[in-house]
């Protein structure tokens, strides 16, 4: 099985830790590809980010199905792109905003989202709203860090997320935390021992998701909204991306 995990920022250290963490969890007989847009921003903490990333993530969609991949995982926390990317194939895509909610409502009834800077908490409200995990989610918490802060080995990234998950534990009303951002994606096991509760990164979840639709032999339906485009002319620098 071939997953293709996205980052859909451009920052390659970022990417990396995220192949990483896919590499840690996936089954032994599952191949991790994990690839970044060419063109972009290098961390997505807006709505403008995220429109200008999901362009990117629709590029490396159709990259993979020409390498006939099984499943993909887009690997931000906005889950940019996600019902456009599953218009361009048949293998399952799944965002790990998505899929973190779906293992938090499995292992506990209400749980917390921590994330990074206040002004995108909107954005995982708002996919709360969508998926309709609105009634399972007690709060989104941010830490206020930057999304880059979590790529920089001297800051103190750990401890400021570490300080807002244990204000979620003794607060919320919660039997889970959902990391929000990619970049969180290899502290779940000390803060899961820090904190002595379940803690769900979205990467990890989504890698198992994926096998598990793959084994069950589902993929995206092409029946109704998620069929292939329909085939017309696109102008200018999308010329090639019509049918
Ligand atoms: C993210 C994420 O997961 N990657 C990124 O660049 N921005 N999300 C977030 N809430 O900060």
């Amino acid at each position: 099985m071939q997953i293709h995990v996205i980052n859909p920022n451009t920052t390659a250290s970022m990417t990396d830790k995220i192949g990483a963490c896919a590499n840690r969890v996936a089954a032994e007989s599952t191949r991790i590809h994990v690839s970044q847009p060419e063109s972009g921003p290098v961390s997505i903490e807006s709505h403008f980010d995220e429109a200008i990333s999901a362009v990117g993530v629709l590029e490396e969609i159709r990259r993979g199905e020409t390498l006939a991949m099984d499943a993909y995982v887009i690997a931000c926390f906005g889950d940019p792109g996600l019902l456009a990317a599953r218009e361009l194939t048949r293998a399952p895509v799944i965002g790990i905003a998505e899929a973190g909610f779906h293992l938090a409502t499995l292992i506990s009834t209400r749980f917390s989202v921590v994330t990074t800077l206040s002004r995108t908490a909107i954005i995982a409200e708002h996919l709360l709203d969508q998926y309709g995990f609105g009634e399972h989610c007690r709060r989104v918490r941010a830490t206020d860090l930057p999304v880059l802060e979590l790529e920089n080995p001297a800051g103190n990234a750990y401890q400021a997320l570490l300080e807002e998950c244990q204000r979620a534990r003794d607060e919320d009303g919660i039997g889970a935390i959902v990391l929000g951002c990619g970049g969180m994606a290899d502290l779940t096991e000390r803060l899961t021992h820090d904190l002595q509760m379940p803690v769900i990164e979205g990467v990890s979840a989504a890698i198992k998701l994926a096998e598990s639709l793959v084994s069950l032999g589902l993929g995206t339906s092409k029946h109704g909204d998620l069929a292939f485009p329909r085939p017309k002319p696109f102008a200018g620098r999308f010329a090639d991306w019509g049918r």
